[in-house]
C-alpha cells in the first residue's frame, strides 16, 4: 500500500516536472509552479481543405495570426499573474485576470473550432448519428430545430463572438448559448462541444457582411464524429 502511494506521489511529481520543463521564460523569470507554456496547436488539415465554404487565406490568417495572438496573450497574462504572486504587487490583477479570461477563452474555443470542422464530404457535413443524434433530438425536439436555433444564435451574436452547443452535466442536456468576444454570456458548469466563430475575421474576406451565408455554408464542414467524441469525453453515460 505504502509502496503504491509513494509510486503515485512520484508519478504526480513527474507529471508536474514534465509540465514545467518546456516553460522557457522570455524575460528570465521563474517558471510558473505547475503551469506550462501554452502552444498553438497545428491545424488538423491544410488551409484550403474547407474550400469552397471557408477560404484558405481566411484559415491561414485565422489560425496563424489570430489564434496565435490568443495563445501569446494567455501566456502573457499568466506570466504577469505569476510575477504578482512573487512581488506581492496585485495592482493590475483585474486587468490580467480579464486578459487571462479573454485570451484563455479564445485559445480554448479555437482549439475546439479547428477540430469540429473537416472537409465537406470527407468527414464534414451531413447529420450527426448515434448517441449525439439522440441527445440532440432529446434536447431540441429534432435536428432541424437544433440547427435553426443554433444558426439564429450565430447570426444574432452582437458584434464578435460565437454560437456554442454546450453539454450540461447537471441534467445531461445539450443547450445552445452565444458568447460575445470569447467568454461573455457564459454559463457555469457547462462545456461547449461544438462552436462556430462569428467574429468577422472568420468570414469577412469571402462573405463580407453576409454572416448568414457563412453560417449556412459552415454546416457543410461540421465534423459530427468529433462533436460526438467531445460529448462522450465529458458526459457520464
Ligand atoms: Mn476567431
Amino acid at each position: 500500500m505504502n509502496h503504491r502511494r509513494s509510486f503515485l506521489a512520484t508519478a504526480a511529481l513527474g507529471t508536474l516536472a514534465a509540465a514545467t520543463a518546456p516553460y522557457i521564460h522570455a524575460i528570465g523569470f521563474e517558471p510558473i509552479p505547475g503551469g506550462g507554456k501554452h502552444e498553438l496547436p497545428p491545424l488538423p488539415y491544410e488551409f484550403g481543405a474547407l474550400e469552397p465554404h471557408i477560404d484558405a487565406q481566411t484559415m491561414q490568417i485565422h489560425h496563424d495570426k489570430h489564434h496565435l495572438a490568443y495563445v501569446n496573450g494567455l501566456n502573457k497574462a499568466e506570466e504577469e499573474l505569476a510575477k504578482s504572486r512573487i512581488s506581492g504587487d496585485y495592482s493590475l490583477v483585474q486587468h490580467w485576470s480579464r486578459q487571462a479570461a479573454f485570451h484563455g477563452g479564445g485559445h480554448w474555443l479555437h482549439s475546439m473550432f479547428w477540430k469540429v470542422m473537416a472537409p465537406a464530404g470527407k468527414g464534414g457535413g451531413g447529420e450527426p448519428t448515434g448517441r449525439l443524434a439522440a441527445a440532440i433530438a432529446e434536447s431540441f425536439g429534432s435536428f432541424d430545430a437544433f440547427k435553426k436555433q443554433f444558426s439564429a444564435a450565430a447570426v444574432a451574436v452582437e458584434g464578435s463572438g460565437w454560437a456554442l452547443l454546450h453539454y450540461r452535466p447537471d441534467d445531461e442536456r445539450l443547450i445552445v448559448l452565444q458568447a460575445e468576444n470569447q467568454q461573455k454570456l457564459s454559463a457555469w458548469g457547462t462545456t461547449p462541444i461544438l462552436g462556430i466563430d462569428v467574429w468577422e475575421h472568420a468570414y469577412y474576406l469571402k462573405y463580407q457582411n453576409k454572416r448568414a451565408d457563412y453560417v449556412t455554408a459552415w454546416w457543410n464542414v461540421v465534423n459530427w464524429a468529433q462533436v460526438e467524441k467531445n460529448l462522450e469525453s465529458i458526459s457520464k453515460k
